[in-house]
C-alpha cells in the first residue's frame, strides 16, 4: 500500500478538528464549503487527484477518498441538524417572556386623603352609635339661619359672607348655600322622634377670599345627639372617646367658653399635641393643644324649632372642618393642596 490511505486519514483527522470547532448554521455552511465544496473543497480535491494515482493504488486511494466523503458527508448532516435545533431553540427563548425582569407597575388611583379623614371621623362615630345622615347643599334661609336661632341681622345672614341663589328677605323661600351642614340635624330633629345619634358630613360654603387656610367650598361633619337625660357631661365623654379614636390613646380634650347663636353654652374643643405629645411644636403653635371643634349643650329654641320639647329632652351638637384637620394629620401648610389633584402631591401625602 501507499502512503494515499494515510494522508487521508489525516484529512479525516483535521476535518474533526474543523467540526468540533463548529456551531452556527453559518459555521457549518463554511465547514460544508471547505470540505465539499464543488471548486476548492478539500475532499472535492482528493476526489480530482485519483486521476494521477498509479492504477496499482487507485483501489485503496478511491476506497480511502470514499470513506473520508462518507464521514464528511454524515458528520456536517449530524451538525446541520444541531445547528437547526440551535436556532430554533434561540428563536423560541427570543419569544418567551422574561420572568427575571422587573414588573411594571402601573398607577393605581386611591381614596383622595379628604376621603380617607371623613371615613375614619364617620368611623369613629359609627362606634359610638352614631348614623350618617345627608342632605341638600342648596338650602332655604329658614333651615341655614333662622330655625338654629341666628338673629336676622347676624353677619353671616349678609350677602357678603352667603352665597344666595333665590329670593329676597328671609325664612322658607330664600334659597341659599349651606354654609354649614346643620340643616341636616334641623331635617332629622323635624323627621324623627328622640333619641337621635347623627353625624352629618358634607360640603359647605362661604363667601371668603382664598387664602392658605380658607376656601370659598370647604368640608364638615356635624354632630347632634338628642335623647332624654343628655348632659354636658355626655359631651365631653363623647368628644373624649372620639378623640382617642382618631388621634391615638394618649390623647386628652380640653374645653374653653365661646359662643354659637344655636348652642348654651357653647364651647371650643382642643385636642392635646399627638405631634409632640405637648412638648410643644410648629403644628400647635407650641401650645401643646389644637383647636379641632366647636360644640355645645343644644339652645332650647333650636330643639323647639326642630319639633322638640326642650322641657323633655337635651341635647349636644358639634361640628368640624374635615380639610384642616387633614392638613393637620399630614403635616400640610395650605388647603389649596386639597383641591388642586396635583399627582406629586398626592403621591406624597399618600406615602406619608
Ligand atoms: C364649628 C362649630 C358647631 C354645632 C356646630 C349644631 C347644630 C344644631 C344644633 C346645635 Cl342642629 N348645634 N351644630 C354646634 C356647635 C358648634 O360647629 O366650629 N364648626 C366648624
Amino acid at each position: 500500500m501507499t502512503e494515499a490511505p494515510f494522508v487521508l486519514d489525516e484529512q479525516l483527522a483535521r476535518f474533526e478538528l474543523d467540526a468540533a470547532r463548529a456551531r452556527t448554521s453559518a459555521e457549518v455552511q463554511k465547514l460544508r464549503v471547505d470540505w465539499l465544496g464543488k471548486g476548492h473543497g478539500v475532499v472535492t480535491a482528493f476526489l480530482g487527484l485519483l486521476r494521477e494515482v498509479p492504477k496499482d493504488e487507485k483501489g485503496a486511494y478511491g476506497a480511502g477518498v470514499n470513506k473520508l466523503k462518507a464521514r464528511v458527508e454524515a458528520r456536517l448532516k449530524e451538525l446541520e441538524g444541531a445547528a437547526a435545533a440551535e436556532a430554533a431553540r434561540a428563536a423560541e427563548s427570543a419569544r418567551a417572556v422574561d420572568v427575571t425582569l422587573p414588573p411594571r407597575v402601573p398607577a393605581v388611583g386611591r381614596l383622595h386623603p379628604l376621603t380617607v379623614v371623613r371615613r375614619r371621623i364617620e368611623a369613629s362615630f359609627r362606634s359610638l352609635g352614631y348614623e350618617v345622615a345627608d342632605g341638600p347643599e342648596v338650602e332655604s334661609d329658614w333651615y341655614n339661619f333662622e330655625s338654629l336661632n341666628f338673629p336676622p341681622d347676624h353677619p353671616a345672614r349678609d350677602a357678603v359672607d352667603t352665597f344666595f341663589v333665590k329670593g329676597g328677605g328671609t325664612g322658607r323661600d330664600r334659597l341659599l348655600l349651606r354654609t354649614h351642614t346643620s340643616p341636616v340635624q334641623m331635617r332629622t330633629m323635624l323627621s324623627r322622634k328622640p333619641p337621635i345619634r347623627i353625624l352629618c358630613p358634607g360640603r359647605v360654603f362661604r363667601k371668603d377670599d382664598i387664602d392658605p387656610r380658607h376656601l370659598p367650598v370647604f368640608n364638615q361633619i356635624e354632630g347632634l345627639a338628642v335623647d332624654e337625660g343628655i348632659t354636658f357631661a355626655d359631651l365631653r365623654g363623647t368628644l373624649a372617646a372620639f378623640a382617642r379614636t382618631f388621634f391615638g390613646d394618649r390623647a386628652k380634650v380640653r374645653f374653653g367658653p365661646t359662643f354659637f347663636p344655636f348652642v348654651e353654652p357653647g364651647v371650643d374643643v382642643a385636642v392635646s399635641c399627638v405631634l409632640c405629645e405637648q412638648k410643644g411644636c410648629r403644628v400647635c403653635s407650641g401650645s401643646g393643644w389644637i383647636e379641632i371643634m366647636g360644640a355645645g349643650m343644644v339652645h332650647p329654641k333650636v330643639l323647639e324649632n326642630g319639633g322638640i320639647d326642650p322641657e323633655r329632652y337635651t341635647g349636644f351638637a358639634f361640628g368640624m372642618g374635615v380639610d384642616r384637620i387633614a392638613l393637620l394629620l399630614h403635616g400640610l401648610p395650605d388647603l389649596r393642596l386639597l383641591l388642586e389633584n396635583d399627582l406629586r402631591f398626592l403621591d406624597r401625602v399618600w406615602s406619608s
